[in-house]
């Protein structure tokens, strides 16, 4: 039995996340005063539309920028997609900085950017510092305009989508099984060490894991290894055969993350990237739109081996990686991630649901019988036995019903949706995310892993 009932990961929480609040990495030694002022320089995202006048050229933007104490460390331009009012013309550019500043520079840099004769619409700024009692760094803009929220557009900007819940660490919550094992925490902090230092194009560092972990390893893969051949769909098991043929996996030891991410690459395209933990939700998404799968590296406390309320090492190799190597159900990860590029919060919502009731606990119809193919199910002894048995509710999978379909992750589902094939899984997503509002209308180029705005808006 786990003991460990993590707060309840609501969707709400999850729309309201705020990414930059959250990045560890970035403000651990943000030093702030009782007005939650920083005094020292951070970093602030600046979303600026250039109209379309004569007079506002991008040099004129730059120029605004040029300043004393401001150091810019990354700018990049699109085509705004909509009329920034509805008498000008429509073709602007949406100018994305980030820049390195104080809080008084920055105050100065507005003024003149609002005062700018309106050649500029700033849309939003927003500060990498650690929550202030500040109202909101969010600007309220001109009727008519919306946000643009800022989005990878190669696979190598990746590297900032790193944002962690922070709440779910062993070290943030009382009911974590590994809260009170000293030990557990200093090798979770190590491991995430790893994952805080990758960027795009490094090999991934091997983790030596200890007989204790791999003991723990050893005991989930020989149980779940008996379910498989009645449980687990077509798909999983045909990959994970040639990942014990081929690619090192047995209860005997960890694979590493490295070999894995290689193995996947040459079947389906996909790669791994290492992540500390649970990401927030936009950034997690985007990295798929990129055949990305960011995946943990630690395992789970041995306390609870067959149920671990977030995700491990063994729920990433056993459940996902054998499903992601398949090249249809790969397009199918894909496309969800593409789906929520740039898209709102309420939609980022939507789409973690329906990811959640198909990647991660999906059921499909084989030969009149019921499987699995959500990892979610694929890793968890116990809640694989519960998905199959007459217990839950089984719905079709339907993407306008399934994305407002309440969940809990605290415990088993009670609903599963059920899809017929990935193939008629894909068809119902794409028709789906055609109704999404998206900013832009992209195209991905599997050649350079990146992101085209087609020029017809
Ligand atoms: N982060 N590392 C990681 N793994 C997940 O499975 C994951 C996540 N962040 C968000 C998330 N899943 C869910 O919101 C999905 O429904 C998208
Ligand atoms: N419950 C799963 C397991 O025990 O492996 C992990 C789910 C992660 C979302
Ligand atoms: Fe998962």
């Amino acid at each position: 039995e786990y003991g460990y009932k993590p707060r309840k990961r609501t969707l709400i929480a999850d729309a309201e996340f705020d990414r930059e609040q959250h990045d560890v990495e970035q403000h651990k030694h943000q030093p702030i005063n009782y007005d939650g002022e920083t005094k020292e320089e951070c970093t602030y995202t600046i979303l600026v539309t250039i109209k379309n006048k004569k007079s506002a050229s991008i040099l004129n933007l730059i120029s605004v920028f040029n300043r004393d104490g401001l150091n810019v460390q990354h700018m990049e331009t699109r085509p705004t997609a909509s009329s920034p009012t509805k008498t000008e013309s429509p073709i602007g550019l949406d100018v994305f900085m980030e820049v390195i500043c104080t809080d008084k520079v920055m105050d100065d840099l507005k003024r003149d950017l609002f005062q700018s004769d309106s050649k500029f619409i700033v849309k939003n700024i927003k500060t990498h510092a650690p929550v202030s009692n500040k109202e909101s760094n969010k600007i309220n803009h001109e009727n008519g305009t919306t946000d643009i929220i800022w989005f990878p557009m190669s696979i190598w900007e990746l590297d900032r989508c790193h944002h962690l819940h922070t709440d779910y660490q062993p070290d943030m919550d009382s009911r974590h099984p590994g809260f009170s094992d000293k030990a557990y925490r200093a090798r979770r902090e190590h491991i995430a060490g790893v994952a805080f230092s990758f960027r795009h194009g490094d090999a991934i560092p091997k983790v030596e894991y200890t007989p204790d972990e791999i003991k723990t390893w050893g005991l989930i893969y020989r149980q779940l290894s008996k379910l498989y051949p009645t449980a687990a769909c077509k798909q999983h098991i045909h990959v994970l055969e040639i990942l014990e043929k081929e690619g090192g996996f047995s209860e005997k030891v960890i694979p590493q993350l490295e070999d894995v991410s290689r193995f996947m690459r040459k079947r389906s395209g996909f790669q791994l990237r290492p992540c500390a933990g649970l990401l927030s939700a936009r950034d997690f998404l985007a990295s798929l739109a990129f055949r990305v799968f960011q995946c943990t590296q630690y395992i789970r406390h041995p306390s609870s081996p067959l149920h671990s309320p977030e995700p491990d090492v063994v729920h990433e190799l056993l459940g996902h990686v054998p499903l992601l190597s398949d090249p249809n159900f790969a397009q199918f990860s894909q496309d969800i991630g593409l789906a929520s590029l740039g898209v709102s919060d309420d939609d980022i919502v939507k789409l973690s649901t329906l990811y959640w009731f198909t990647i991660e606990f999906g059921l499909c119809r084989e030969n009149g019988q019921i499987k699995a193919y959500g990892a979610g199910l694929l890793s968890s002894f116990g809640e694989l036995q519960h998905a199959l048995s007459p217990t839950p509710q089984i719905k079709p999978f339907e993407p306008e019903t399934t994305v407002i379909q309440e969940y809990q992750d605290e415990d088993y589902q009670q609903i599963y949706f059920l899809a017929e094939t990935f193939e008629d899984a894909k068809e119902k997503l794409r028709i789906y995310a055609k109704s999404l509002k998206r900013p832009y209308e992209l195209v991905y180029d599997a050649h350079t892993q990146s992101l085209r705005i087609l020029d017809n808006i």
